[in-house]
C-alpha cells in the first residue's frame, strides 16, 4: 500500500473512544483506501510503575489531578519522528477552524496528545508540544473527542477522502459564508414545495439564489464571519 497523505497518532487514556470513529464512514473508508493512517495509543502502556499511574496531585495544592510528565514524555518520544507536529488538545489552545484544518492537512504526521483531569505537567508543554488547539469555548472531560474532531476536519481536506472534490468548495465557511438550503425528492413534502428556481434547470439563476440564501443566513446567524469578507450594507 502507498504512503498515506496524513498520518495521525493519538495519545489518550481512552483509546476505545476512537475505535468506532476510526472504522466507520468516511474516516474508515479513507483508512482502508490508504489515504490516511490513524491510530490510538493508550498512555497507560507508557508507564513503568506496577499500578500504571498517569496522574498525580498538583504542586501548590488545588482541586483535581495533573497528568505526570514521564509517561507523556515516553509516549511522545516513541511516536514522534522528524517532521512530526505534536498537538496538545486543550480548551486554552488556539481556536480550531477551516484554515487550521487546511494547514494541518499539509503536515505528514500529526501526533495528538489528549489531556484529562486538570491538564498535563507544564514542562511537557514547554519541551514537547508544538501547537495547542481548542475546539470551542466549552470544557470537555478529556481531549479525545477534540482529537477526533480535528482528525475528521483535517482528513476531509485530503484529496480523495470526499467523494467529489467540489464538495469542499461548497462547504459552509469555504467563502466565509454559511451553507445554502438543500432539498431532495419529493418535490412536495407535508405541503411544502421545493423552491421553484431549483427545478428550473437555469444554473446561473440557481447559483445566484444559493449565494443570496448564504448571505442572508450568514447575516442573520454569524455577522461576525461576514464582516471578515464583505462589508454588511
Ligand atoms: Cl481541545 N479539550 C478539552 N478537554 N476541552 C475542550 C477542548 C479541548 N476544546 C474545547 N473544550
Amino acid at each position: 500500500m502507498s504512503t498515506p497523505v496524513v498520518e495521525f497518532d493519538v495519545i489518550t487514556l481512552f483509546p476505545g473512544m476512537l475505535t468506532g470513529f476510526f472504522s466507520e464512514s468516511m474516516i474508515g473508508r479513507a483508512r482502508t483506501a490508504g489515504l490516511i493512517r490513524a491510530e490510538a495509543h493508550n498512555l497507560r502502556d507508557f508507564t513503568t510503575d506496577r499500578w500504571h499511574i498517569t496522574d498525580d496531585r498538583p504542586f501548590g495544592g488545588g482541586a483535581g489531578m495533573v497528568m505526570k510528565p514521564e509517561p507523556l514524555a515516553r509516549a511522545i518520544d516513541s511516536l514522534r519522528r522528524p517532521g512530526t507536529t505534536v498537538i496538545y488538545l486543550t480548551p486554552d489552545g488556539e481556536p480550531f477552524s477551516t484554515p487550521l484544518a487546511r494547514e494541518f492537512a499539509q503536515i505528514p504526521h500529526l501526533l495528538m496528545v489528549s489531556g484529562h483531569y486538570e491538564g498535563i505537567d507544564e514542562r511537557i508543554r514547554e519541551t514537547r508540544i508544538d501547537r495547542e488547539v481548542s475546539i470551542g469555548d466549552y470544557v470537555l472531560t478529556n481531549g479525545t473527542l477534540a482529537a477526533a474532531v480535528l482528525i475528521d476536519a483535517i482528513s476531509r481536506q485530503v484529496p480523495g477522502v470526499l467523494g467529489e472534490e467540489k464538495s469542499l468548495t461548497q462547504d459552509s465557511f469555504h467563502h466565509s459564508l454559511l451553507g445554502f438550503p438543500q432539498y431532495t425528492r419529493p418535490v412536495e413534502f407535508e405541503g411544502r414545495a421545493v423552491p421553484e428556481v431549483l427545478l428550473s434547470g437555469n444554473h446561473g439563476e440557481i447559483e445566484r439564489w444559493r449565494h443570496s440564501r448564504q448571505l442572508e443566513k450568514t447575516r442573520q446567524r454569524r455577522p461576525d464571519i461576514l464582516s471578515k469578507t464583505i462589508q454588511p450594507s
